[in-house]
């Protein structure tokens, strides 16, 4: 399991890369469907306070791993962006529309994180840069292992712009560290506006929210104000643009910090 929400990541995962990763793990998630859920994350024999042991353990393991990766960033000028949202509220479409406008000037990478199939790199392959996909299977997030083997086969080059798509799930990515610059989180007005105060530690762990979807505002009665105010109840420091990955308004925000961010990794380390 997790170890944070009892998924079906494991203490015994290997971590190896891709294909034969998701092969030689079917046998041991097939072992541990039914312990999906937080409520089962306990195990036979095991006490609370061994459980939060080896909860932590995976988290310190992770973090050792994301500082390897934010050192590799940090050698290359790379600046690397964690996006995490709920499923379907358009990271994928966010990032198409953004590396269309960018790919002329930037170095542009992505790695997607999905349970299953390698959809969403191929929509990103499609507009002309390299994705990697790495499937999850039962897990809930990326980790920061993976992340680093994903690195190792994209080889991009120096002041590169990487684009990490996360799992979609308000939950689990919050707590894991991928070595990433920022956090971004996305969350589309057909969600409610109250998704910041019910999922906190991902807005939390977030410095840039995006509220998407906004041609969508029209016809429905979601309060972007009252949404804002709850992000920034949960994190007063977190950044807010507003925009629609469809029609294009709004963007234009959004690829200004995306270029102040990079220019930001080009002084400090170029
Ligand atoms: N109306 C509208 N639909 C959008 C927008 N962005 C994404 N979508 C749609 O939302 C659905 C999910 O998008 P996708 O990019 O796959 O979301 P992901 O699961 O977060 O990667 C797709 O049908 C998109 O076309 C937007 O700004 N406005
Ligand atoms: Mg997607």
């Amino acid at each position: 399991m997790c170890g944070i929400c009892g998924c079906g990541e494991g203490l015994t995962h290997s971590h190896d890369e891709q294909h034969e990763h998701d092969h030689s793990h079917d046998h041991h998630h097939h072992d541990h469907d039914h312990s999906h859920g937080a409520e089962h994350a306990h195990a036979p024999g095991l006490t609370q306070a061994r459980m939060v042991q080896i909860e932590q353990d995976i988290l310190a393991k992770n973090n050792r791993y994301a500082d390897e990766n934010r050192h590799y960033f940090s050698q290359r000028g790379m600046l690397a962006l964690n996006l995490v949202s709920s499923p379907g509220s358009g990271k994928t479409t966010l990032l198409t529309e953004t590396i269309s406008r960018l790919k002329e000037e930037y170095a542009i990478g992505v790695i997607e994180g999905d349970q299953q199939t390698a959809r969403d790199a191929d929509r990103i392959r499609a507009t002309g840069v390299p994705a990697l996909q790495i499937n999850t299977g039962k897990g809930c997030h990326l980790d920061a292992h993976r992340v680093g083997h994903a690195l190792e086969s994209l080889n991009l080059p120096n002041h590169s712009l990487l684009f990490i798509e996360n799992v979609g799930n308000l939950v689990c990515p919050s707590a894991f560290d991928l070595g990433e610059a920022h956090k971004v989180v996305i969350l589309s007005v057909t969600e409610g506006e109250d998704k910041p105060i019910k999922y906190p530690d991902m807005f939390h762990a977030a410095d840039l929210m995006i509220l998407n979807k906004t041609d969508l505002l029209p016809y429905l009665d979601f309060d972007s104000a009252e949404c804002i105010r709850y992000a920034k109840q949960v994190n007063p420091r977190i950044k807010v643009l507003s925009l629609s990955a469809k029609t294009g308004e709004g963007m234009e925000s959004w690829l200004k910090w995306l270029r102040a961010e990079l220019e930001l990794q080009r002084i400090e380390y170029a």
